[in-house]
């Protein structure tokens, strides 16, 4: 196990479709760089995404995503509990939602240092990471050089080699985060 003192560096995305899409995308990162143990390094633009659905559901709204890179000293489940923390004040609701319907804000650790992990409810990297153009285009802008722990490539090898359609529109906005004035490099 780290050195739970020691800061390390994980990817986060975030998603939304419905409401303000992307004043919440902006308070969900505020919320996370003011909590405590968590600084936020580096915040894409935002993309707006066709939404990928499930096969035979109905169409949604498109998305806004974007993706941040933070360092923190929690470890990876007070790491998503902070994640689901910030999704619930923020309004997502869960109840009776199935999966990958539209909500107002969907916040995913994809990638925590090098570290793999599979257990209920966590899955680390994300399991789906490789095949999305929605998380992949943004996080290629904050962590191109990363590389997957379980294949073993970067982000951007990852972003180049995918054949999936998807429509990504990078917009010129810079999610920002308050008081951090960060970049883009
Ligand atoms: N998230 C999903 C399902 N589909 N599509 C887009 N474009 N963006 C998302 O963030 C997204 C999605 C499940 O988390
Ligand atoms: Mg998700
Ligand atoms: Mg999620």
């Amino acid at each position: 196990m780290p050195d739970p003192q020691q800061p390390v560096l994980a990817c986060i995305a975030l998603g939304a479709n419905l409401g303000d899409r992307e004043a919440t995308i902006r308070a969900a990162l505020d919320a996370l760089a003011e909590a405590g143990a968590v600084r936020v390094l580096r915040a894409s633009r935002l993309h707006e995404t066709d939404a990928v659905t499930l096969p035979g559901a109905p169409p949604q709204p498109a998305y806004m995503n974007a993706a941040a890179v933070i360092e923190t000293t929690l470890d990876p489940e007070a790491l998503l509990t902070r994640l689901l923390e910030i999704e619930r004040s923020l309004g997502r609701d869960r109840a009776g939602a199935e999966r990958w319907t539209a909500r107002t804000i969907d916040l995913d650790l994809l990638l925590y240092a090098d570290r793999v992990i599979d257990a209920p409810g966590l899955r680390v990297p994300h399991p789906r990471l490789h095949e999305r153009r929605f998380v992949l285009a943004p996080l290629a802008e904050v962590a191109p050089d990363w590389i997957h722990p379980e294949r073993a490539v970067t982000v951007r090898a990852m972003l180049r080699a995918l054949d999936a359609p998807g429509t990504v529109r990078p917009s010129p906005a810079l999610v920002g985060v308050a008081a951090l004035g960060l970049l883009i490099g």
